[in-house]
């Protein structure tokens, strides 16, 4: 070691501690959020190297000690000494704060503007981190480790040595392991359904690549999964619209350039009336929409009133069809790349760069056109535009129905809230409104409230599920009905935020599936038709108990099977234990005390991603067809497909010079 390495070392050091002080800052948070966090880090490198041609493959492997590895084929980190810093790439990547992965922004193409802070946050929260690269022939390895020094102070992310040269090899790519910290994280615990699914969505967002997981963590039962989509975004809008009836048969695929800003559309209507439109930037999700999804719709809806009024669809006297006509059963996938990212919004998934609306706009309307025209696409276009006109027609039926129901319910001035039982107090900002599946434990939890601020809505069966159904269905629905009566909002377009009557709205459904399917179906209302209830944080699902322990006198509940197992075993024998199937189960008193009491009950918040989420697995899982579901309820089965990867990590053309 030279001393040139020495200092530059302290001077890095600082940077890393700073990290460890506030890791929130830099992460999110110390949660299970936080530690997902660390391995998007990673694995965001791997799918840059990937995204940019380099790569084909990339491999996450869950470690029985909770440590975790990701590795791609790509080039490799760069092994060659920094000029200015004195030590090798791989180093300067892992030790030098936003400087880790971005290391050479020229080569580097498209990188997430949310995701860059890299690698060297995540060396910084890592008890170790151990970086094997292959390249130009050779191997090369360097350790990290974060230890407690002698003077009792931390010490993060430090290099046991240089960079070192191990030995020969054929292949090239990038291996990084990691053990997040168990000295800065609650949990240590990586989730196998949050990972797949991200790597999934990751494999359609990256046609040609393949990424896999392997969860060695349980002994005997090694679970895999493998995700690689030769058509890229045109597999996830079909994917999208497996369980409906899609309106013709090939999505619509477009891809161009504007600006240096690269966009990727492929659409698909089915027979339905909702829009689902998942957009990305850089391979990150933009939840809130923002700019790109502007542009696309302004396009859309202009060149496909242009083709109306082409082929007479539309005559000279009628209005152009509006841009929500032309979306009715909509799936549309959009992706963009591009540098300079600005996110905006309350969870920063709001894309603001005004650049990219217009690059979509006219992306989308020099391919969609053509399109269009061209004859042997006269289906497709004749399909999506009669589909309009009708949804035209509907709405302003609709219209006029609304209207008439207005001015009736203003005539009778009598709102209809079914079998709300209301709170006495008015006090908006501390009332809350249980929604609660069943009359039975609709009734266990009317006896079991306090009344001054807890209001009831109990609900007969499963709701209607929105997702197949038009607005003035749902207003139809006696169901729903009673929940908008209930809230004093209004509803979709009308809704307003100020005349909300509760500031908590909590779900309470059965720890079952049909409980599941009843809290996906309300959530969906919500972020479909109410979505500010979500992002202003009102909603909330209730935690009833699975399990009821008692020993003499004395009772307790359960939360969860890890929390029965530990009172279980601090009891001792001789106590009774009672699994609750439902709600219905437990009395007025016991539903109080676990599920209803402000000081014992446990809530949880609903955010805009989780809702977003489960308009991604309702979609999936409500439909008429039985294929897609089976298929996503087998999804994490074993399959053995290893070997391709390694065969990938071999075979790729680059790696052979
Ligand atoms: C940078 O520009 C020169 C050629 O190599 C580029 C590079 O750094 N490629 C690269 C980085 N491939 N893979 C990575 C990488 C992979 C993982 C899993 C983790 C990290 C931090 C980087």
């Amino acid at each position: 070691m030279n001393k040139q390495y020495d200092v530059s070392d302290i001077k890095v050091m600082e940077g890393l501690e700073a990290v460890r002080m506030r890791p929130g800052m830099y992460i999110g948070s110390t949660g299970s959020r936080g530690l997902h966090h660390m391995l998007w880090e990673i694995v965001d490198n791997a799918v840059d190297e990937a995204a940019n041609g380099y790569a084909d493959a990339v491999r996450v492997t869950l470690h029985k000690d909770d440590s975790v590895t990701v590795e791609d084929n790509g080039r490799g980190i760069p092994v060659g000494i920094h000029e200015k810093l004195g030590v090798s790439g791989v180093e300067v990547v892992f030790t030098q704060l936003h400087a880790g992965g971005k290391f050479d922004n020229e080569s580097y193409g498209f990188s997430g503007g949310l995701h860059g802070v890299g690698a060297s946050v995540v060396n910084a929260l890592s008890e170790y981190v151990e970086v094997e690269v292959c390249t130009g022939g050779k191997m090369y390895r360097q350790t990290f480790r974060s230890y407690e020094g002698p003077d009792g102070k931390m010490v993060s992310g430090k290099p046991m040595a240089p960079l070192e040269e191990v030995s020969r090899v054929r292949r090239q790519g990038t291996k990084i392991t990691f053990l997040p910290d168990k000295r800065v994280f609650e949990t240590l615990e990586m989730n196998f359904g949050i990972i797949s699914k991200r790597l999934r969505e990751l494999a359609y967002l990256n046609k040609g690549v393949t990424f896999i997981l392997i969860d060695e963590r349980e002994w005997g039962n090694k679970k895999e999964a493998e995700y690689h989509y030769e058509g890229g975004i045109i597999d996830f809008v079909r994917y999208m619209n497996a369980d409906k009836t899609p309106l013709y048969d090939e999505p619509i695929y477009i891809a161009g350039k504007r600006d240096d800003i690269a966009v990727e559309i492929a659409i698909q209507h089915n027979d339905g009336y909702t829009e689902s439109m998942f957009s990305y930037v850089n391979n990150i999700p933009t939840t809130e929409g923002g700019t790109h999804e502007t542009g696309f719709k302004a396009a859309l809806t202009k060149v496909m009133n242009d083709y109306c009024r082409k082929a007479g669809i539309l005559k000279d006297k009628d209005p152009s069809l509006s841009g929500e006509d032309f979306r009715e059963g909509l799936t549309a996938v959009l992706s963009l790349k591009m540098h300079s990212v600005q996110f905006e919004g309350q969870t920063k998934t709001k894309l603001g760069n005004t650049e990219a609306r217009t690059a979509v706009e006219y992306v989308l309307t020099e391919h969609l056109a053509p399109y269009l025209d061209d004859l042997k696409n006269a289906d497709t276009a004749n399909k999506i535009a009669e589909k309009a006109a009708k949804a035209a027609k509907v709405r302003e039926a609709t219209r006029k129905a609304k209207n008439m129901a207005r001015e009736k319910s203003k005539l009778e001035n009598a709102p209809l809230v079914g079998k709300l039982s209301s709170c006495t107090g008015r006090n908006a900002k501390i009332n809350e409104l249980f929604i609660v599946e069943g009359d039975s434990a609709g009734g266990s939890a009317k006896q079991g409230r306090d009344r001054r601020f807890q209001g009831i809505l109990p609900l007969r069966g499963k709701p209607l599920n929105v997702e197949k159904k038009r607005l003035d269905q749902v207003i139809a629905n006696e169901e729903f009905r009673s929940i908008i009566t209930a809230l004093g909002t209004g509803i979709g377009e009308d809704f307003d935020i100020s005349g909300l009557k509760y500031d908590k709205i909590i779900i309470l459904s059965d720890a079952d599936q049909d409980g599941a399917h009843i809290r996906a179906i309300l959530l969906t209302f919500f972020f479909r038709y109410m979505k500010e209830l979500i992002t202003d944080g009102h909603v909330y699902i209730g935690l009833p108990p699975l399990y009821k322990i008692q020993k003499g006198k004395e009772i307790r509940y359960a939360y969860s099977d890890g929390e029965l197992a530990k009172m279980t075993r601090a009891i001792g024998k001789g106590y009774t234990l009672q699994r609750y199937k439902g709600l219905g189960e437990m009395n007025p008193e016991q539903l109080w005390e676990t599920t209803m009491n402000p000081e014992h009950r446990s809530l949880v918040r609903v955010e805009l991603e989780d809702a977003a989420d489960v308009d991604h697995i309702v979609t999936l899982l409500m439909g008429d067809k039985v294929g897609p579901r089976r298929e996503y309820i087998s999804e994490f089965a074993n399959f053995n497909k290893t070997d391709t990867f390694e065969e990938k990590m071999t075979a790729h053309p680059a790696a052979e010079r």
